[in-house]
């Protein structure tokens, strides 16, 4: 449980002083509090729980409440609010948050009676976990808190079902499969949602089909598995690219081709002549974003095993998965030659390179916005992701700090593995006070600030699109993010020199070993990868030729 008590939720900080089996992380803001839970959810499928003070407790949530509703990520939020008898009379901190949270939430409830705190919290719970997770809100008037109510025995929450797809459209979906000369597989967070590594991974390898992955995806099969070859939109290589265009039967497993991986641009979604067939829990997903030949409405998993023994007799070509292995190569190798560069300030790929060779497959990473962090670390090969869960990253909603506050949830999901997020420096800013925190429970997590000085996404595009007309995306005043971090009694250091970074990366996860947090604050250069480049449509073409052209192949 993730929170920060007021006046109003008292009563509940008053039960967990007799309850201490139920470990409440005290946040220093908000916001901290909803990205933790988001972040704890996403890592282990789990309802992430908050509970908040009325008004501006509450909606200082909304930001990162709206990012994992956008993300599907399962979510209970406990709110206060005045009592019933002054409602609708200004009464202090009283705002109508139940509305305010409606659009954002999958259930958005204020419970009126005592007798229905029960089986609102038990509804609240099936609500967040079934079909498409997501977050609910209960706003707790006050005198319902203070109430009594008669003991009752306890009934868990109904689990969620895992629905199978429908028999005619999965003999389709099948014979499609079993046809296809290029068959491509692209998995989403659905998938991950689903627990269908298993199932994907032998999908892939009977019908010899490469998997893409979107960024919530990523994970669902091990990033030195032969056939995962890439992401999608901002996330891609020309690897990718080129798969998914020439691909005859697409299969979208719990993925929405969305505009933060596609902008829906003919480059960057299956080609039309393909048939795309399309698996999603939430029935409105099908064809939302790129028409479907064929829809399931089915849990992910659930499909893929109706699927798998259908697709036995699929012709398997390796010829393929070779041809993309040299490619991968190739590209891994240009990854390898950017890392190695001496510039200065460093290639932003040194400090990733130097984090995944020293973390275990098992670690989890955090990835914040911005060109730095997300579309570098986002981007396969750039940094390995080997298993489901173990990402916490920001859906299409993009916001700014999302995984950097939620990055200490890292270790309370996976106590024994080492955690690392990758952050710009104004995204770190936003969220610097999740530092203290860290420190309290002793959450010995990583924090490696790519440090351009910029909002450097955003600075990029006034390069590129306003004639370097750059206004208000350059910081003249940078705090120094290791003594800050220091001050909140977290281990802290300045990275300038790229010779000095393994032993710095060292020094910090030795640190988080000790349930010492850390800040690696890495002073790195302004680059961009072509992915990000090609997929954002306000880049002019000629820019983006350029980053194409075959020198840098
Ligand atoms: C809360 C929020 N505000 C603004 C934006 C728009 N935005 C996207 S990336 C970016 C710059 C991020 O800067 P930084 O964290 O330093 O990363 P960089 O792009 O420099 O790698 C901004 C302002 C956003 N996504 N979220
Ligand atoms: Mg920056």
């Amino acid at each position: 449980m993730f929170g920060l008590p007021g006046g109003h939720v008292l009563s509940i900080y008053d039960g967990l002083y007799e309850i201490p089996e139920i470990s409440h992380y005290l946040v220093r803001h908000e916001f901290a509090a909803a990205a933790m839970a988001a972040g704890y959810a996403q890592l282990t499928g789990e309802p992430g729980v908050c509970v908040v003070t009325a008004g501006p407790g509450c909606t200082n949530m909304l930001t990162a409440i709206a990012e994992a509703h956008v993300g599907c990520l399962p979510m209970v939020l406990f709110a206060g609010r005045g009592a019933t008898h002054s409602a609708q009379r200004g009464a202090s901190q009283e705002v109508a948050t139940e509305q305010v949270f409606a659009p954002v939430t999958k259930w958005s409830v204020r419970v009126d009676r005592a007798e229905d705190v029960v089986p609102v919290v038990r509804r609240a719970f099936a609500e967040a976990r079934s079909g498409r997770p997501g977050p609910v809100l209960v706003d707790l008037p006050r005198d319902i808190l203070d109430g009594e109510v008669e003991d009752a025995p306890y009934v868990p929450a109904t689990p969620p079902t895992h629905p199978c797809g429908d028999a005619a459209a999965i003999d389709a979906a099948a014979e499609a499969l079993v046809r296809a000369e290029r068959p491509l597989i692209v998995a989403g967070g659905g998938a991950i949602a689903s627990g269908a590594s298993e199932e994907i991974r032998k999908l892939a390898e009977r019908l010899a089909a490469p998997v893409l992955t979107t960024l919530a995806g990523r994970g669902i099969i091990a990033d030195d598995h032969p056939l995962s070859l890439g992401g999608l939109g901002a996330h891609h290589t020309r690897l990718s690219q080129r798969l998914l265009l020439e691909a005859d039967v697409v299969l979208g497993l719990g993925c929405r081709f969305e505009e933060m991986e596609t902008n829906w641009s003919p480059s960057a979604v299956p080609s039309p002549d393909a048939t795309y067939i399309q698996v999603d829990i939430h029935a409105p997903e099908i064809g939302r974003s790129v028409p479907a030949q064929i829809g399931i409405v089915g849990d992910v998993a659930a499909v893929a095993k109706q699927l798998l023994p259908k697709v036995e007799r699929a012709a398997a070509d390796s010829r393929r998965v070779d041809d993309a292995a040299a490619e991968l190569a190739a590209i891994e190798a240009e990854f390898e030659r950017d890392a190695d560069s001496d510039m200065r300030p460093m290639h932003p790929f040194r400090p990733i390179r130097a984090l995944r060779a020293a973390l275990p497959r098992d670690a989890v990473a955090a990835i914040d916005v911005g060109c730095l962090a997300q579309h570098m670390a986002g981007v396969t090969p750039y940094f390995r992701v080997f298993e489901p869960r173990t990402l916490i990253v920001p859906s299409s909603f993009y916001g700014m700090g999302f995984a950097a506050a939620a990055a200490p949830a890292a270790r309370i999901a996976h106590p024994d593995r080492p955690a690392v997020c990758f952050v710009g420096d104004g995204s770190f800013q936003m969220v610097m006070n999740v530092l203290p925190v860290a420190a309290e429970y002793e959450l010995g997590v990583t924090w490696c600030v790519l440090n351009d000085n910029a909002l450097g996404s955003i600075r990029d595009t006034q390069v590129h699109r306003y004639d370097e007309r750059i206004v208000d995306t350059e910081f003249t005043v940078q705090p120094d993010f290791a003594v800050i971090a220091q001050a909140c009694g977290c281990h802290g250091e300045r990275v300038e020199d790229a010779a000095d970074l393994e032993g710095a990366v060292e020094r910090a996860l030795q640190a988080n070993e000790g349930g010492t947090p850390a800040v690696l604050d890495v002073l790195v250069s302004p680059e961009r990868v072509l992915g990000s480049l090609e997929h954002f449509s306000f880049y002019p073409q000629e820019l983006i030729d350029a980053a194409r052209a075959p020198e840098r192949a």
